[in-house]
């Protein structure tokens, strides 16, 4: 794990155990040429509910385990169900992207197997859910957002409720654990999607 000099050293703590870390990935460039990559082996593809409903992000993943939902419900799997080869390893820019973040949070020794990689377009969207498909409660989330911004709402422990509202931009991450790992959140159309812009989130979990 290295520590860059080019880190804004901006946290803010946007709700307890929330902490928004503004402009934390700089080098933007660099992680959309990784999603790229990753994309070429593994191609971002809607999933569908275990409803049966095609989601309206796209996804992908890399790292050892990638998360999948399908009839047969959520889960980690450990190969691409559309090729059967193992997901895209985790570029290592990644990988020390998030254990930087972390690391930032008090999260000494985050070691992420998953890394979820979502694609908002026109009018996609994600409703509001937790994250409860991991094994290790203890360890954070780290996202990070790429391309365009959008409105990420935070419910917290109810589903129902005020959320708070906090608008994510490109090279913004968020850390999230404790007491916050099982909140509610959602977040909102990409800004500027009818005219074309495409938000990426890059979301990574210990799962396994
Ligand atoms: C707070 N993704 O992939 S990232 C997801 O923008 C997901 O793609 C959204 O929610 C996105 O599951 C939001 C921020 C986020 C993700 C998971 C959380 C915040 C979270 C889990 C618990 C608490
Ligand atoms: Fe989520």
């Amino acid at each position: 794990m290295s520590r860059s000099g080019s880190d804004i050293d901006l946290a803010t703590e946007v709700a307890p155990e929330v902490v928004l870390l503004r402009g934390f990935a700089a080098t933007t460039a660099e992680y959309a040429a990784a999603v790229d990559a990753v994309a070429a082996a593994a191609p971002f593809r809607h999933l569908q509910t275990p409803a049966g409903r095609p989601m309206s992000a796209a996804m992908t993943n890399c790292g050892t385990l990638g998360w999948h939902s399908d009839a047969k419900g959520y889960r980690y799997e450990r190969n691409d169900p559309l090729s059967g080869r193992p997901w895209p390893s985790m570029p290592l820019i990644f990988l020390d992207l998030a254990q930087r973040a972390a690391y930032k949070v008090g999260y000494r020794d985050f070691l992420p197997d998953a890394c979820l990689i979502n694609r908002y377009a026109g009018k996609a969207k994600m409703g509001a859910h937790r994250d409860a498909d991991e094994r290790d409660f203890s360890q954070p989330i780290v996202s990070v957002t790429l391309g365009a911004s959008a409105t990420f709402l935070w419910y917290g422990p109810l589903r129902s409720g005020p959320a708070v509202k906090i608008r994510l931009e490109p090279s913004d991450v968020l850390v999230w654990g404790r007491t916050a790992r099982r909140g509610y959140h959602a977040v909102g159309q990409a800004e500027g999607a009818a005219a074309g812009a495409v938000r990426f989130n890059l979301t990574f979990r210990k799962a396994g």
